[in-house]
C-alpha cells in the first residue's frame, strides 16, 4: 500500500494538519460507526451533540444548532441552501466577496442561486460599499469570510450583519479555517459580534481534529429545519445533512481535540503560529520580497516561478495564491525551526 510521507516537517501548503494524538485515538475508535443513524448508533449521535455544542461555545453561540458536516464545503453549501429555502423568490442570489472560497460556486451550481461577487478593498477584506450596492430584495445571504483561503483575511462581519439584516437576509460566516485561531485575536467575527445566522467552523482546520470533521452551525433550530427531509424507514424521523452515512470518526475526534485543546492549548498553538507567521514574513520581507502583512497564521509573499519551482523541487509542499504570490499557512505542524531550514532553501536557491 502506498502512502503520503508520514512527516508533515516540509508541508506548508495545507489547511490540514496532524491530529492531536486524542484525536487521532478517538477516531479509530469511531471508525465503524454512523451518526447519520442515531437509532442505531446513539453513542457517536450523542457525541456530535457535545460537538455542536462546545462549536457553538468557541463561536459565541449559546444553544446551537448544526452538525458535523465533512467540510468547510458541505458546510457552505448547505448554509446557502438555508437561505434559498428561506427566500421567497424564484431565484435568489449570494452576495458575497471575491476572496470567498470556491466552494460557493459549487453550492451556486447545485441550488441555482446566483452569485453576485462583490470586491475586496486594498487590505483584502470585503467592499462594504460594494455589499451594500448588491443588495436588494433579491438577496438570500450576504457571506463573510472570517480567515480568508489565499491572505488570512477577516470581513467585517457586524456591518456585514447591518447589511443583510438591511433586506432580511441571513448572514453566513465562513471560518472555516480561522474559527479556531479568532477566539484569540481582537476581531469580530462570531454570533456573539453580529446577526450572524449561520457559520462553517472546521474541527479539520486549525481545530486538529481528523479528517473529515467540518463544522456547520445556526443560531436557531429552525434555520437547520430548512435543510430537513424525511427518513421513513430511520428510527429518527428527518435528516438535515447532505450525506447519508457519515464519518464518526470525524465526530468522536472533533470532540476529543476540542476537549483536549479549548481553549489554552488552541490559545497556545494561535500564538505560537502567529508568531512563526510574523517571523516568516519578516525574513522574506529583508530579503526584498513583497510580503501582505499576516493577519492572522497566514503568509503570502511575492517570490520569483523559478524560485518558487526550486523549492517544490527541495520538497517543500508550496501553494500560490491566484496572484501567484507563494503561500505559507502556518499551521500547528510548522515549527520554527521547520521554518529557519525554509528560509535557508530560500537563500540558497535564490537565483536573482
Ligand atoms: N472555506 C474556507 C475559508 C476554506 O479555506 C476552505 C478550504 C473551505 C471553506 C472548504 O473546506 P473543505 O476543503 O474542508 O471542504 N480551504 C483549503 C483550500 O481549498 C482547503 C485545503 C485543505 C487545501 C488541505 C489544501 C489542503 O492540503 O485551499
Amino acid at each position: 500500500m502506498r502512502a503520503e510521507p508520514q512527516s508533515f516537517d516540509r508541508v506548508l501548503s495545507s489547511m490540514c494538519t496532524e491530529p492531536h494524538p486524542a484525536a487521532r485515538e478517538a477516531a479509530e475508535r469511531f471508525l465503524a460507526t454512523n451518526p447519520g443513524d442515531p437509532g442505531t448508533y446513539p453513542t457517536v449521535a450523542d457525541l456530535e451533540d457535545d460537538a455542536v455544542s462546545l462549536l457553538g461555545e468557541i463561536a459565541g453561540l449559546d444553544e446551537p444548532a448544526g452538525y458535523v458536516a465533512s467540510g468547510g464545503t458541505e458546510a457552505n453549501v448547505q448554509a446557502v441552501r438555508i437561505a434559498r429555502e428561506r427566500a421567497e423568490n424564484g431565484r435568489p442570489t449570494v452576495v458575497l466577496p471575491e476572496s470567498a472560497h470556491f466552494s460557493f460556486q459549487k453550492a451556486a451550481d447545485l441550488l441555482d442561486v446566483e452569485l453576485r461577487v462583490v470586491p475586496t478593498t486594498d487590505d483584502g477584506r470585503a467592499d462594504l460599499e460594494a455589499v451594500r450596492a448588491c443588495v436588494n430584495e433579491d438577496t438570500a445571504a450576504v457571506v463573510g469570510v472570517a480567515g480568508s483561503t489565499e491572505y488570512g483575511r477577516v470581513d467585517p462581519i457586524p456591518e456585514l450583519g447591518e447589511i443583510a439584516d438591511s433586506v432580511d437576509a441571513l448572514l453566513h460566516v465562513d471560518a472555516a479555517w480561522g474559527g479556531f485561531v479568532l477566539p484569540f485575536t481582537d476581531y469580530e467575527w462570531h454570533f456573539g459580534h453580529a446577526p450572524v445566522d449561520t457559520m462553517a467552523i472546521d474541527p479539520h482546520k486549525m481545530g486538529q481534529a481528523a479528517v473529515p470533521a467540518g463544522g456547520l452551525l445556526a443560531r436557531s433550530s429552525d434555520l437547520l429545519d430548512e435543510l430537513a427531509v424525511e427518513t421513513p424507514y430511520l428510527e429518527s424521523t428527518s435528516q438535515a445533512t447532505l450525506t447519508g452515512t457519515r464519518s464518526g470518526a470525524g465526530v468522536a475526534s472533533a470532540v476529543a481535540a476540542i476537549e483536549e485543546l479549548w481553549p489554552d492549548g488552541y490559545r497556545d498553538q494561535y500564538v505560537r503560529s502567529q508568531n512563526n507567521a510574523k517571523w516568516l514574513a519578516s525574513k522574506l520581507e529583508s530579503r526584498g520580497y513583497d510580503v501582505v502583512e499576516p493577519a492572522l497564521p497566514l503568509v503570502a509573499a511575492s517570490v520569483p516561478t523559478p524560485l518558487f519551482e526550486a523549492l517544490r523541487d527541495e520538497g517543500w509542499r508550496l501553494s500560490r495564491t491566484g496572484d501567484g504570490e507563494l503561500r505559507v499557512v502556518c499551521m500547528p505542524h510548522v515549527t520554527r525551526d521547520g521554518l529557519e531550514s525554509f528560509v535557508a532553501d530560500v537563500d540558497r536557491l535564490e537565483t536573482r
